[in-house]
């Protein structure tokens, strides 16, 4: 399958992230992808193409435009207020307080726009983050075109990006996006199916209410791991998106046999359910050395995960999340790849 990569990833690098009460170089960082990149080529995956230009009119449909405006502007505005550094959030909207109400000063609009403060915008953070869209739309454009699938090699990652707030290192929800389009290119019912160790509660919440989109998710239990305050297993979805939100938390040590048990009940819904078309946010932070993760998946279970998923037989469009184990991200990316491929 086609990879889509663009080097502007490079342009989002903050200084710092902060974790553990210190300043450390950020996990999500530009050499992670080169691990991806390397070991595409080495396996001889598939081309690796550059997308094309990103268009951010589904993205303005699907999300808060203010949201979007903030990003683009929020580096720009954030110095030309006198701040020092990069941008950081040092709070936000907390319980019993007013939502209803943007800020006007930036520091506060930060704030506003903000869920988790380790993550900082730097002055090419909005550049970054749009040619990761572009990536995930040229795969699924690939897709659209009759490609059984595609791979976006995204950076920065998207699944904590909720229609209005950025953070866990994420600024646009490159899955949910990618999966309106599908919607948008015809398919009926689309599935996401998110194997990142972390819950993708911006998925989980841009499409909760919805019952076109079914969200999927195989995860850390939030009692004991970022992002704590969603990915339980009681959230199934509101209204009309009731019964179309599947979660499955497990606890610290978790090797892969529960976890593919687990998978292979969410694909058993995912295909009653009727879908037509399914987006992967695949994180490989499961993998037993993450540094920030608590599973114990090892490489080999990554290429029987892809078979999994594979056999599942729908078009697919991949999109990249995290891996923090740098040296293996490449390894087991690539192998849920192949796994797929010769499913
Ligand atoms: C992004 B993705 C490290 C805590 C990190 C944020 C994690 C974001 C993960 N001290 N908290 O889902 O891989
Ligand atoms: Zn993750």
């Amino acid at each position: 399958m086609k990879t889509f990569f663009s080097e502007d990833h490079r342009l989002h690098f903050p200084q710092a992230e902060l974790s553990g009460g210190q300043f450390v170089t950020p996990y999500e960082r530009p050499s992670r992808v080169e691990y991806v990149l390397a070991r595409l080529k080495e396996r001889q995956v598939g081309e690796i193409v550059a997308p094309g230009v990103v268009d951010l009119e589904p993205a303005r449909k699907l999300l808060d435009p203010g949201f979007l405006a903030f990003l683009e502007t929020a580096y720009d505005d954030w110095k030309a207020a006198g701040q020092g550094g990069e941008v950081i959030a040092a709070g936000m909207p907390t319980r019993r307080q007013r939502h209803d109400r943007i800020p006007r000063n930036i520091d506060g609009k930060v704030e506003y726009y903000c869920h988790a403060s380790e993550t900082a915008i730097t002055g090419g953070t909005w550049r970054a983050a749009q040619a990761s869209l572009a990536c995930a739309q040229a795969a699924q454009a690939e897709v659209a075109a009759g490609a059984r699938a595609a791979f976006a090699l995204c950076r920065p990652p998207g699944h904590h990006a909720t229609s209005d707030q950025y953070g866990g290192y994420c600024f646009l929800n490159n899955a949910a996006i990618v999966a309106q389009m599908m919607r948008d290119g015809g398919a009926g019912r689309v599935a996401v199916l998110d194997v990142d160790f972390h819950h993708g509660n911006g998925t989980q919440d841009i499409f909760y209410h919805r019952g076109d989109v079914l969200f999927a998710s195989i995860h850390g239990d939030p009692l004991d791991s970022y992002p704590y305050f969603a990915g339980y297993a009681d959230e199934t979805g509101e209204g009309e998106g009731e019964g179309a939100n599947i979660n499955v938390p497990f606890g610290p040590g978790t090797p892969y046999g529960p976890w593919a048990e687990a998978l292979d009940g969410v694909i058993g819904r995912i295909k009653d359910w009727g879908a037509e078309a399914l987006v992967v946010s695949l994180g490989v932070d499961a993998y037993k050395d993450d540094p920030i993760s608590f599973f114990k998946l090892d490489s080999p279970d990554f290429l029987d995960m892809g078979r999994r998923i594979g056999r599942m037989g729908l078009p697919t469009v991949f999109c990249m999340e995290g891996g923090y184990a740098i040296e293996q991200v490449g390894v087991n990316t690539v192998n849920v790849l192949e796994g797929f491929e010769d499913a």
